[in-house]
């Protein structure tokens, strides 16, 4: 079985590097510099989560899995940005958002996952979840591709996000970590709980500077999306793999 498994992940880690870039690199081109390095931090942490998963209790398998498919997805994606930054040097904006919309919501059913490997949670948190994360996606997508008035889309994705931490602060996902969470789990679930406040705040300040304040720099909108994304993909999956990390028997 385990040996089906390294199989398996291991053909899931070509996908990435199948989708070849078609331009060159510059090595001036610090944008796609920082591209291209999260591309393969990206396909490397995909590895490392996906074997972490086999060694950590049963109960983590599925975050970590998780964790790995976020970075899996945003790799793919990555080629592809990189692509078409190095081609046409302007944002792929399209492809942030597809990438949203996938790995998004994964991050954010990690929350009910950790907790259901300690305890019997709702189904109702796992909706609150994902229902809120689609909010924020689609209005800020119909808003950012001129679908409806930037601002409603901005206002409704705000809603969205705010509902989400709603949920994460104060909710019944609060009240389920502060009273039922093994202490690694909890800590787990803070520090996500301050990435996706602190560290996901960089995408709507994005959209703020690029579509209502006048418009924003597409290099350096790029290079901070790429960091962000560093930070809240690969670091907030290291964080879940700490907490299931420590609790190897
Ligand atoms: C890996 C990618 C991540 C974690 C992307 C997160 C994106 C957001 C938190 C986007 C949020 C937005 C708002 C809160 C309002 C305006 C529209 C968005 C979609 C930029």
């Amino acid at each position: 079985m385990k040996n089906f498994l390294y199989t398996l992940f291991f053909s899931l880690l070509t996908f990435p590097l199948a989708s070849h870039a078609s331009g060159n690199l510059e090595s001036t081109d610090l944008v796609g510099v920082t591209f291209w390095v999260i591309s393969v931090a990206l396909v490397a942490s995909t590895a490392f989560f996906f074997f972490e998963s086999l060694r950590v209790k049963g109960k983590f398998r599925t975050s970590l899995v998780v964790s790995g498919l976020v970075t899996l997805v945003a790799a793919i994606h990555y080629f592809y940005m990189r692509d078409v930054w190095v081609t046409t040097g302007t944002s792929p904006t399209v492809f942030r958002y597809i990438d949203w919309v996938i790995t998004v919501p994964l991050l954010m059913i990690e929350f009910y996952l950790i907790l259901a490997a300690c305890t019997k949670v709702s189904l109702g948190v796992f909706w609150r979840l994902t229902v809120g994360t689609l909010v924020m996606l689609i209005a800020g997508y119909l808003g950012e591709a001129g679908f409806i008035d930037s601002t409603i889309g901005f206002v409704v994705g705000m809603a969205g996000w705010a509902y989400i931490l709603y949920e994460i602060f104060a909710g019944e996902a609060a009240s389920v970590n502060a009273s039922q969470a093994t202490p690694a789990v909890q800590s787990a679930y803070n520090s996500m709980k301050w990435i996706v406040t602190i560290g996901w705040a960089i995408y709507p300040l994005g959209y703020f500077f690029g579509y209502l304040a006048g418009g924003a720099d597409d290099a350096s909108l790029n290079v901070i999306y790429n960091l962000a994304d560093f930070v809240n993909k690969i670091g907030y999956g290291l964080v879940i793999w700490a907490a299931a990390a420590s609790e190897v028997d």
